[in-house]
């Protein structure tokens, strides 16, 4: 059951695309308004917890902080962070009263979830107009699964994005990916795709490419493609402005770029030098910029990440200037502590400055808007520009796409990776408790940089993050550390091999899950609350998730660990794998234990009549064969599955039931069925 509410004219965003009628009556929550601001409050009870948020920092549990949506470009996901890249307003508040609340505003709405006072949930959005959600359901999943059919499908990506992806800011010409190619091989360890960071451009112009470089540009995509690995480029959203340039000089011509106050096209400094954002909310330069795209998939690229697009923005023209005059003036003066102060501060407040966000307009539909009012909805429609863009030129192809910036709505279009972690122990923690919340604003292709962006990586905290990493849908080991974080860098590679063949081995499991979810609008990433309520301890558990609808996993992320101590709201087979052909199985009952997990073994635990078909990994998934399953179970007496894979056509889809009898297996249709030894 949901409610809709409507408070002055809010910007249609296209988040919700099912009409649902206004209601007048609001449940719940207290309204109050002032002149700039409406805010809505509602009384937590002592045993209310609170879920949802999407890409946001702490736990899975969000009571007891403020958390803001305000797009931004931060690479210090810290405790104290109110916001990060992406604006996700969705959270359910489950206890005394279970309901849902979407708050459908593109500027900027705190959340202060028992942060001033700690018993008092209180959402403020600032400009007044938005569409308000409510949403009542028997569960907390029952909520979700409303929400998400209001919101649409989630994207699905090709099967081949189920693959192991390498990627790292400093690969610069085309060796340097052949290297990377060639040592992944050398070692035997599978390797589906190589990202294209900023270098692979010309003077970091979007759908170009530097011939210095990459002399043999266009060949070195094949040569990849044969070996079954995809080249995926970066687009990022500012773009050079630069006589002669043909995007440039396009979106120039026809008005495509965010115009200043004076309608001039606005000026920011990103990358490539002085700049000119696309004003992606509008529908023709969306268009335009999506056909962009064509450039690189007429090369043979399937697959991209659109980054930036808070959009980031070193400096703008006007506040550059200011600081450069300032410096000019005290050139030959003393400068005391007090002008230091001021000098450095005109430089540090260059980039991602807030006020920035107020010099720029926005033209949809003939009105003009102010960027701020509907910040939050840029990297959406960056991305949106290129899915819609995808649906046109190869229609019957899936395109791997994701985003660093986005709102709910993104979801449709593309997946999101999480942005400039560090190699910290506490972001892997992080992005454990991170996914489940994604998944409930519709992101399902999701991951974080494994082993971290930022900082230099140990090997077990690699490991470590591999043995999560495998679960998640994005698998994407990216960073710009000194140290190498290539998987072939470390010592123990074997480790690293088998780690790898054993996420292969899972696809057939976890690509399924992924379509039922996606069609289903259903929840890949769960925390235990979601599917045991009525177990008070579940609550508690912030580092166990449930993964599809057979698994529950408990990953290490401390240092050092070789165990750990895990909680199971039901009796549970586990399995300890060292590798796809390697491993243990014992049932454990329902209760409190302690683990070991040796460095090289993941642990995962089947639910009783269930099961979960493995397959043979190869070199990468255009090697594998995926109609002989290997079954692994927790069988009593019987088990059932229902295997999704992709259907002949793009919107299409296969499913097969498999039905099986303690020691007796049927093959069905097509595939081949073993048990696994
Ligand atoms: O200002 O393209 O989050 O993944 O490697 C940094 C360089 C810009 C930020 C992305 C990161 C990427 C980096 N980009």
């Amino acid at each position: 059951m949901i409610k809709k509410y409507r408070f002055y004219s809010p910007f249609q965003t296209d988040a919700v695309i099912k009409n649902i009628e206004l209601s007048s009556e609001l449940v719940y929550l207290q309204k109050e308004e002032t002149d700039t601001s409406i805010s809505f409050s509602y009384p937590l009870d002592k045993e209310d917890a609170v879920y949802g948020l999407g890409e946001n920092v702490r736990g899975i549990n969000k009571r007891g902080f403020t958390y803001k949506s305000q797009c931004v470009d931060d690479t210090k996901h810290l405790e104290n962070k109110n916001s990060l890249y992406s604006a996700h307003n969705f959270l359910v508040v489950f206890g005394k009263n279970t309901f849902g609340i979407f708050v459908d505003c593109p500027g900027i709405v705190s959340f202060d979830i028992g942060d001033s006072d700690m018993d008092m949930l209180s959402i403020q959005v600032e400009g007044k107009d938005l569409d308000l959600y409510i949403i009542e359901g028997n569960s907390i999943s029952d909520i979700v699964k409303q929400f998400r059919e209001i919101i649409g499908q989630s994207y699905i990506p090709p099967k081949w994005g189920f693959g192991y992806q390498q990627s790292r800011w400093g690969y610069k010409n085309s060796d340097d990916f052949r290297e990377v190619a060639f040592q992944y091989k050398k070692h035997h360890i599978p390797l589906e795709a190589i990202y294209m960071d900023i270098d692979y451009m010309e003077d970091y112009k979007n759908f170009t490419y530097d011939s210095q470089k990459f002399p043999d540009f266009d060949k070195l995509i094949l040569e990849m493609k044969q070996q079954g690995i995809h080249l995926v480029p970066i687009i990022d959203a500012g773009v050079k402005i630069q006589d002669g340039y043909s995007v440039y000089e396009e979106g120039k011509k026809n008005n495509y770029f965010c115009k200043d106050i004076n309608d001039n096209d606005f000026v920011g400094g990103v990358w490539p030098g002085r700049c000119h954002f696309p004003d992606f909310l509008n529908k023709d330069t969306r268009e335009w910029f999506g056909n962009q795209y064509k450039y690189l998939l007429d090369k043979g690229i399937d697959g991209f990440w659109n980054d930036m697009n808070e959009p980031s923005i070193f400096y703008s023209e006007k506040r550059l200037g200011e600081a450069f005059q300032f410096a000019r003036e005290m050139e030959n003066q003393s400068i005391d502590v007090n002008t230091f102060f001021r000098l450095t501060k005109h430089f540090g407040k260059l980039s991602n400055n807030k006020e920035d966000y107020k010099l720029f307009y926005h033209h949809v539909n003939g009105k003009k808007y102010r960027h701020d009012f509907l910040h939050n909805l840029y990297g959406y429609n960056m991305t949106r520009a290129a899915g819609e863009a995808f649906e046109r030129l190869c229609p019957d192809q899936r395109i791997l796409m994701f985003s660093r910036s986005s709102y709910i709505g993104m979801h449709r279009y593309g997946g999101l990776w999480t942005g400039d972690n560090r190699s910290w122990w506490s972001h892997l923690l992080l992005n454990i408790q991170m996914m489940p919340s994604l998944n409930m604003c519709g992101f399902l292709y999701a991951g974080a940089d494994i082993g971290g962006y930022c900082d230099n990586v140990t090997e077990d905290l690699l490991m470590r993050w591999i043995e999560f990493g495998m679960f998640t849908p994005l698998m994407r080991n990216h960073n710009c550390g000194q140290r190498d974080q290539e998987l072939y860098q470390f010592k123990n590679i074997s480790d690293f091999k088998h780690l790898i063949e054993l996420r292969y081995a899972f696809i057939p499991y976890l690509y399924s899950e992924y379509l039922k979810c996606a069609y289903h609008n259903d929840l890949y990433f769960r925390p235990l609350v979601f599917d045991y309520p009525d177990d008070s301890i579940t609550k508690e558990i912030e580092d166990q998730l449930m993964v599809g609808e057979s698994i529950m996993i408990a990953p290490i992320y401390k240092q050092n660990a070789t165990g750990r101590y895990i909680y199971l709201p039901e009796d549970m087979m586990m399995i300890t794998f060292r590798a796809f052909d390697d491993y243990d199985q014992k049932v454990i009952n329902k209760g409190h234990h302690y683990i070991p997990v040796q460095l090289n073994e993941v642990v995962i635990f089947i639910k009783k009549h269930h099961i979960i078909p493995l397959c043979k990994p190869a070199d990468n998934t255009s090697k594998m064969d995926f109609h002989t399953l290997y079954i692994l179970g927790y069988i009593e007496g019987h088990a059932s599955y229902t295997l999704y894979d992709d259907g002949k056509t793009k919107d299409d889809y296969q499913k097969t039931e498999i039905i099986i009898h303690k020691n007796t297996i049927q093959p069905i249709d097509n595939y081949h069925l073993e048990f696994h030894k």
